[in-house]
């Protein structure tokens, strides 16, 4: 396996479980060297706090972005998540034409909404910033809202196989080669992740938890990238995150008052075990 290394632009919520502090630990303990560049840091995360601070770091980007070209520091995947501010998108975007190496992976979670609602602080204008990035995406993995969100559908939470086939193909024809789209159910108790390429339909189903927990579409996104760099094929890296993830579900719900994020550190030899698979 040769040594890659990933860069990774998402806020730090200092406290939370989620982004950086998930994206950091999860893609260094699946063997691939992590960089970061953090797009705001807040106190904590934005779902269910209160008062949080919030520094945006949009104006530190093309700095940071001029010396990593004068140092010729390049990367092999650049992995998006939450992102700071609409100004910031576009910055993130010139970051995948100028400090990609040849051939790296663009990987794209439009972290910004979850069940059927923005997070705070997004508005239409971000939405549709956000699809020009969507658009150089190599892998696009969104939550059902957020796919919603950037093909201009309705939010539904019962659908059938042909309202997710219009989402995919709208997806695509943004310009995303491929979607990994999460939390998809047909069955009752049941839930599961499409891999999708124009045309290429693969679906991985499995068991549907109760008591979901805050974090766990970074560590989704987190695990699926650090498989993929790894060398696994997009349907198995979409297949270990969602097995990874089940596993920090199951961890969190041993107690019932850690609400704010998945324990998803206590499962992380699960992890590497299946990446060794
Ligand atoms: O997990 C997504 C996420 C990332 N970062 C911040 C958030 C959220 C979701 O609410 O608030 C700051």
């Amino acid at each position: 396996m040769s040594y890659k290394r990933v860069l990774t632009i998402q806020d730090i919520s200092c406290v939370g479980q989620c982004s950086l502090t998930v994206a950091l630990p999860v893609i260094s303990a699946c063997g691939v060297e992590t960089a970061v560049l953090p797009s705001a840091v807040l106190s904590t995360h934005t779902a269910g706090f209160s008062g949080y601070t919030f520094r945006d770091l949009t104006d530190d980007m093309p700095a940071i972005k001029e010396h990593w070209i004068k140092e010729n520091i390049k990367f092999d995947a650049i992995y998006t998540g939450y992102l700071g501010s609409t100004k910031q998108i576009g910055y993130v975007a010139d970051m995948f034409d100028s400090v990609g190496n040849c051939g790296a992976l663009n990987i794209v979670d439009p972290a910004m909404a979850d069940n059927g609602k923005l997070y705070p602080g997004f508005d239409a204008e971000f939405v549709e910033a956000m699809k020009g990035l969507c658009a150089k995406a190599d892998y696009l993995v969104p939550n059902i809202t957020e796919a919603a969100l950037l093909c201009d559908m309705e939010y539904r939470t019962e659908y059938d196989r042909a309202y997710v086939d219009e989402i995919l193909d709208k997806l695509c024809d943004l310009g995303a080669k491929n979607v990994v789209l999460t939390g998809i159910s047909y069955t009752e108790g049941k839930t599961g992740v499409v891999v999708y390429k124009k045309g290429e339909y693969q679906y991985y189903e499995h068991d549907f938890l109760p008591g979901s927990c805050h974090g766990t579409g970074d560590i989704y996104a987190s695990a699926f990238v650090g498989a993929l760099v790894r060398g696994k094929s997009a349907y198995e890296s979409a297949k270990i995150a969602a097995d990874y993830v089940i596993e920090c579900i199951k961890a969190t719900s041993e107690e019932n008052n850690h609400w704010y994020g998945a324990k998803f550190e206590p499962v992380l030899g699960k992890l590497i075990e299946m990446l060794n698979k």
